[in-house]
Formats: structure tokens, sequence, C-alpha cells
């Protein structure tokens, strides 16, 4: 059973259809890695691919996707604007594990005033809303987290796989539908000062996950610490590496 697939399917789908998409680089030994984990008849092939894509106003569109059978399903998909636009990230989290199913879907917000709110959140809500029966407050959540999440965050632990092959299914769509057009409606920034603040909030959230990241136990468990600090730090959130490189050239 692979949860995730069709999500991933649909998403690479819409934004070929939507955006001009070219592929993002993908560090060598991260398109694909495998392990075992288990013994016996316990025994199961833990497979972990990445995505990458990038377009003119989106610096990268990146998705990891971890396939280890029933108990273990995550899709991590997340949208990085470039630093001259003002739009929000687009996060999903979806992960399955033997405790049930934990999902995370917002347009990560780079500001918390009021025009922002109107402008990114506002429009969402109704979305939100239409999923607060199916899909309700999942409750327990990282008190820090909270500053890098909208008032539309919609964060779930559905009980049922039905739930997530429908209600999150249907979710997951509306949110990337709308955040295209975010996208399509975004022009450019040009005033210094806010460029300025632009990069400051990027780094703030990059420097959050990438510190953060709650699948490193996950991956170092399976493919050990230097793979997982390399695959953090080079491919999930490398706006810091991207930069360096900018420096140098
Ligand atoms: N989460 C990631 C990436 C993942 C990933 C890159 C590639 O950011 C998977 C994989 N998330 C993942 C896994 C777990 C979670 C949990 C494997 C389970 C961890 C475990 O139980 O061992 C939202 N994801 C979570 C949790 C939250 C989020 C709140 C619960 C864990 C906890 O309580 O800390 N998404 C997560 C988050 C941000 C986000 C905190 C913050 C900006 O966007």
């Amino acid at each position: 059973m692979t949860l995730y697939q069709p999500f991933l399917d649909y998403a690479i789908a819409l934004l070929n259809e939507r955006l001009e998409l070219e592929p993002y680089p993908i560090p060598i030994g991260f398109e694909s890695k495998e392990c075992t984990t288990g013994k016996g008849k316990r025994e199961q092939l833990v497979v972990t691919t990445s995505h990458a894509f990038k377009s003119p106003k989106l610096r990268q569109i990146r998705a990891a996707h971890v396939e280890g059978g029933d108990s273990l399903q995550v899709l991590n998909f997340v949208i990085f604007p470039q630093l001259t636009y003002d739009l929000p990230f687009f996060g999903a989290d979806l992960v399955t594990l033997p405790g049930g199913h934990l999902i995370a879907l917002d347009m990560q917000p780079l500001f918390h005033n009021e025009a922002y709110q109107k402008q990114y959140s506002e429009p969402i809500l109704p979305i939100w809303q239409r999923y607060q029966e199916d899909l309700p407050w999942g409750g327990d959540f990282p008190e820090e987290a909270k500053a890098f999440f909208s008032p539309a965050f919609l964060w779930t632990r559905p009980q049922e796989t039905k739930m997530v092959e429908t209600r999150v299914f249907e979710a997951f769509k509306d949110y990337l539908q709308a955040y295209l057009d975010f996208v399509q409606q975004a022009q450019p920034i040009t005033d210094s000062q806010r460029l300025g603040e632009i990069l400051e909030a990027q780094q703030r959230y990059l420097n959050y996950r990438a510190a953060k990241d709650p699948a490193r136990g996950m991956f170092t468990r399976l493919y050990g610490e230097e793979w997982t600090e390399e695959y953090i730090h080079g491919f999930l959130f490398d706006l810091e590496r991207s930069l360096a490189v900018d420096d140098v050239n």
C-alpha cells in the first residue's frame, strides 16, 4: 500500500499544468534510498524517493516520499517561493506511523500582520472550514512551531485510512489549487526593505525546520546520521547552502 502516491501524482500533474515547471537538482545519492528493517516475517523494505522542481516564481518545489509498508508512509511536500515574492510556503506533512495518521496542511506565512493574513489566510478560511467536521483539530502541537502556521492551518489525526484517502486527499487538492492561485497573482517585490524582510522570514522558517525536523529520528534510524544530516541541509531545507553558492558566483 502506498497511501500518498496519488497525492504526489496529483501534485506533479497539477504543477505541470499550471506552471512552467523545470527540474531542480537533487544531490547525487538522494534521488532514492533504500534499506530493510525488521527480521524474518517482519522484514520490511523502506524506500525514500525525492522529487524536485522549480518555476519562475518558485525557488524550490520538493517532496520526500517514504514508503515502508502499511505502518510507515510519509509524504512531506513543501514549496519555497523565490525571495522576490512575499508568497507563503506551501507545506504538507502527511504521516502514517504505527500509532496512526498525522496530517499537517498549510500556507505557512512569512509574516503575521493583519494585511498579510487578509491577503494569504482569509481566502483559505472557507476551505479550512469545509473540512473541520471530518478533519478536526489534532491536538498536541509544539508551542514554538505555532509561529510558523496560519489561521487556516489544517492539523488533524484521522482514525480511519479511508478518511485520508478521501477527505484529506480532497483538502490537499483544494489547498494546492488555492496556493497556485496565489502564485498566479503574485507580483515581484522591488522595495529593498521589504526584500530584506522576506529574506529574513524565509531564513527564520528554514532554520527552524532544519533544526527541528520531526523526521530526523526516523531517517537517522533508517539510513544513518551522515545521510540524514546531508539530506536535511543539502536537499530538504537547502536555502542556506544555495545562498552560500550564490555568494561565491
Ligand atoms: N516532517 C518534515 C519532513 C519530514 C517529516 C521534512 C521527510 O518536516 C515527517 C519527512 N513529521 C514527519 C514524521 C513525523 C512528523 C511529525 C516522520 C513523526 C515524528 C515521530 O512521531 O517520530 C508538522 N510533523 C510532525 C509533527 C508535527 C509536524 C507538529 C508532530 C511531531 C511533534 O510533535 O514534534 N510540519 C511539521 C512542523 C512544521 C511543519 C512542526 C513546522 C514548521 O511544517
